[in-house]
């Protein structure tokens, strides 16, 4: 354990937080990431109460160490799933994709400590005083769900908003990506699509391919009309959907049948021609499929090198 004060909040060894990815972050990534000293967390989206509470049993199989839960606000299980995290004394939880005022009180009641994800200060501002432990700031770069403002415009301006600990997640997948972060003054950070190439994420071979072969340029956010613009890796899918946002004759409602199931088509089943595979625009840098550990390690110890050649030693502990 370190003096760093998201280390301290959650009781964990290394600044590092999983992302909170649906249908693919399970009871054995979040264990993984967390037995390397990291926070994992179980993607509650994709399960209704049941099969959450039976992740969560898995996961407490795996690990000793704290792990968390991914509530994402518009799942159509969110209500059972905040309440087995209650029952389950599960200790920190992310939310995501929404405003989480309705269950705030809940989870704080039960001595569940919130970490919102927020792409604006205003619900930065509004999470911290509804009683949130700490902000992940989450930069248009990130994977799935996104807002509308980049890591490096964001970060700092709810940095400079808020009172509790601001982690950085959008476009950071090795030491130079947290170091640039701690320079905006994030004080951890959340990485998906880092994880997704991760030895212990059990997400479909064929997906895991697609993101370790992408390159810069190879993700698009579509869904813009819906109200939810989500990043993926640009396939048939994304150009079919695209071109039917574009055209005036389609309806919300035939787009969103298009969107249902695309997630779990690609994570699940591996079609990743007309499946969603939702990733970050770091994909490109993303080229090996390494354990949480060598992730988590390298990612620490090569920022720590990093912040060290400029300010010196002793300067940083990570
Ligand atoms: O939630 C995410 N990323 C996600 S959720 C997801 S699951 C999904 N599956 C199928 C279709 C669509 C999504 C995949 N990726 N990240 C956290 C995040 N939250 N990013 C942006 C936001 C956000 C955006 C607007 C949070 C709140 C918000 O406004 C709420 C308000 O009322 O102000």
């Amino acid at each position: 354990m370190n003096e760093n004060e998201v280390c301290s909040l959650l009781g964990i060894e290394y600044p590092v937080i999983q992302g909170g990815m649906a249908w693919i972050a399970d009871a054995e990534l979040a264990a993984a990431v967390s037995n390397a000293g990291g926070l994992g967390l179980i993607a509650a989206m994709n399960s209704n109460g049941e099969q959450l509470r039976e992740q969560i049993h898995k996961a407490k199989e795996l690990t000793d160490k704290p792990f968390g839960v991914n509530l994402m606000l518009m799942s159509p299980y969110i209500e059972e799933a905040v309440q087995v995290v209650c029952e389950e004394n599960i200790r920190v939880v992310t939310t995501g994709a929404g405003n989480p005022a309705k269950y705030m009180e809940k989870l704080n009641g039960a001595g569940v400590k919130v970490i919102c994800v927020v792409a604006s200060v205003a619900l930065a501002v509004t999470v911290e005083r509804m009683g949130a432990c700490a902000v992940v700031a989450e930069g248009c770069e990130s994977g799935g769900h996104v807002g509308e403002t980049t890591t490096m415009a964001l970060v700092p301006q709810v940095v400079d908003a808020v009172n509790i600990p601001v982690i950085a997640a959008g476009g950071i997948a090795d030491g130079r990506g947290m170091a640039a972060a701690f320079m905006l003054g994030a004080k951890a950070v959340q990485m998906g699509t880092r994880f997704l190439t991760a030895k212990e994420c059990n997400v479909h071979e064929n997906y895991k391919q697609k993101v370790l072969s992408a390159k810069d340029r190879d993700t698009i956010v579509t869904g813009k009309t819906l109200g939810h613009p989500v990043r993926a890796l640009k396939n048939r899918m994304t150009r079919d959907f695209q071109e039917k946002e574009k055209d005036p004759a389609t309806t919300p409602e035939e787009l969103e049948k298009m969107g249902a199931g695309a997630l779990r088509r690609a994570a699940i089943e591996g079609d990743v021609r007309y499946g969603s595979c939702m990733c970050g625009q770091i994909a490109g840098l993303v080229n090996s499929e390494d354990t949480c550990k060598e992730i988590i390690e390298g990612i620490c110890d090569d920022a720590k090198r990093r912040i060290q050649e400029i300010y010196g030693k002793n300067c940083v502990s990570i």
